[in-house]
């Protein structure tokens, strides 16, 4: 087993296999499985081509191959950083086949979170397309390797420099089979961490294989789905939700947008008939308002899906009417729980609730500070155990001691209330983090960067109202005596530390101090109050 695994407990597991829930397949079989069934019928299309189940199949046979020749084996980890190209799709499956195991990084991330990744997993390679949105990653890769010498190998989609180019580990030779099992760790996801940086979050086939089966269930994904990726690809939403790999699960059709921007995205939509997207809150908003200033015909629609971070009301409402489909919610997190409207709900639960959980076997607790249940309807602190819900993140002791409860419960930190039916309405969140647009900010590690820059004494990173993201970051600076700094040096100082672009604050306020809570920490909620009175301004 994965060494920092944390490993079900004996008489969970069992249930779970029993229920019928863990099946046993991995997605190397899955993979196989469909590229007999559904052979001919095309499984993905990138912006520069497109690949049946059949080729798709073979070609990561052959990247399987090659990954082996370098060392790669079972249980080696490599960092995998792509935006939606289709050789992202062959290198995840490649890496499945042969027990290596992807984690998952963010075309956004920078240095700091690279580095990171590549140490605390013990990275044997990191894979990187050259240059995408203008930034050089082979530059990036130069310094982390510099640093690591135990990354051995640098493999390159596109212009290889100094490195290795992945299209030359595609070998017309056989791949050696590999004991894959169904309860072995497939991949390493990233958390939106609320404390330092990302966690990382082990989740094995039989769990993962389990998430796929009830999205397409509950999203009603067949092979005559249409799916557009417009998210970036290796967000766990996007994977799965029912994403990428549900898609191929029923036998459908992935459409990898570049970017989500409508120009890129509605010709798609007419030219391949798309049926379903997933999208954000701020895209869906900002597709709403630019949707009328295009003549694409996007009739072929029939599912909008929309999570991340919360969906209002009044945005949800408009929808159905624009673009004559669906709308889906949904409320997930890549720790596990997903939940989702169904497609026949009644109108207001589509509109105003985040749905219900996707498996009868998700256990949901609402509760208090003192973790006992709340009354029925109240908003309390979302707890949940099921048969797709991590045990532990990787390598997290300590952290692992306070984010689950001893019997095995996951604290979400999403404050929530139920209605009588299950479903579930976010109303706020408990824990130390933003949620720009549905990309998480561990307030701590911007606070940490911060605190390493000379002029400044104290920073507190709070949440600030966005009438498009729904949240952006500000950063509260008490200056040191003497010192003087301005936004734009603050910036620029995250910038050069290293730090994921939409880490960096959106705003900066210089105080004189900070105000504080009875026990003597910083309040964030009077910051937070602050920024909407504009008492500190
Ligand atoms: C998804 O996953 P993560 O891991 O990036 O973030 C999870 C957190 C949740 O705990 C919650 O705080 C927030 O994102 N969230 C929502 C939400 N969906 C996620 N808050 C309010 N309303 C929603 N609809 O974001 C994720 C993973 C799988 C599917 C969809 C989203």
């Amino acid at each position: 087993m994965l060494d920092g695994f944390v490993p079900w407990p004996a008489e969970r597991a069992e249930f779970y296999r029993e229920a019928g829930c863990w099946s046993g397949l991995t997605f190397g079989e899955m993979l196989e499985k469909r590229s007999k069934e559904y052979a001919h019928q095309i499984a993905v299309v990138g912006h520069n081509g497109q690949l049946t189940y059949q080729e798709l199949n073979e070609r990561v046979d052959q990247l399987a191959a090659g990954l082996q020749r370098l060392g790669i084996g079972k249980e080696d980890r490599v960092v995998v950083q792509l935006p939606n190209v289709i050789e992202y799709v062959e290198v995840v499956f490649a890496l499945f086949k042969i027990g290596a195991l992807p984690v998952f990084a963010l075309p956004s991330h920078r240095y700091n979170e690279i580095s990171y990744f590549c140490d605390f997993t013990e990275a044997k390679a990191y894979i990187i397309k050259d240059k995408f949105t203008g930034f050089d990653y082979r530059e990036l890769a130069r310094q982390v390797k510099a640093e690591l010498p135990q990354l051995l190998n640098v493999i390159v989609c596109g212009e290889e420099q100094e490195f290795m180019n992945l299209s030359s580990l595609y070998k017309e030779e056989p791949f050696e089979k590999v004991v894959v099992q169904g309860s072995d760790v497939a991949f390493l996801q990233l958390s939106g961490g609320s404390t330092g940086l990302s966690k990382l979050i082990p989740r094995t086939h039989d769990e993962y294989m389990y998430t796929i089966k009830r999205s397409v269930e509950c999203c009603k994904v067949s092979e005559d789905t249409v799916f557009l990726i417009v998210l970036p690809v290796s967000h766990n939403y996007p994977m799965s939700s029912p994403g990428i790999l549900g898609t191929l699960y029923a036998g459908g059709k992935i459409v990898l947008s570049l970017t989500p921007s409508p120009d890129e995205a509605f010709p798609l939509i007419e030219k391949h008939g798309v049926t379903m997207v997933s999208l954000v809150p701020p895209l869906a908003l900002h597709w709403l308002d630019v949707r009328e200033k295009y003549e694409e015909e996007l009739t072929s629609l029939e599912v909008i899906l929309v999570g991340g971070s919360k969906f209002s009301a009044e945005a949800a409402k408009r929808i159905e009417p624009s673009f004559g489909c669906t709308l889906q919610q949904v409320f997930g997190m890549a720790e596990g729980l997903v939940n989702y409207t169904r497609l026949d709900d009644p109108y207001e639960k589509r509109i105003y609730t985040q749905g219900r959980p996707m498996s009868p076997y998700d256990e949901i607790k609402i509760v208090d500070e003192e973790d006992r249940e709340v009354p029925a309807g109240k908003p309390g602190h979302l707890l949940t155990r099921g048969p797709y819900t991590i045990q532990g993140y990787y390598k997290s002791p300590e952290h692992n001691a306070k984010a689950f409860t001893k019997d095995g419960f996951y604290r979400t930190g999403d404050i929530v209330s139920v209605d009588e039916e299950g479903y579930l309405t976010v109303e706020g969140r408990d824990k130390d983090q933003i949620n720009r647009g549905g990309e998480k900010i561990a307030a701590e590690e911007v606070e940490n960067h911060l605190l390493a820059h000379s002029a400044v004494h104290d920073a507190a990173i709070v949440a600030k109202e966005d009438k498009y993201l729904g949240e952006k970051s500000c950063a509260f600076i008490i200056l040191r005596e003497d010192y003087q700094a301005t936004k734009k040096e603050l910036k620029q100082f995250l910038k050069n530390r290293g730090l994921a672009t939409y880490k960096i604050p959106d705003d900066f306020v210089f105080v004189e101090h900070f105000p504080m809570t009875h026990l003597g920490k910083v309040s964030k909620k009077d910051l937070r109050n602050q920024l909407i009175t504009g008492v500190s301004r």
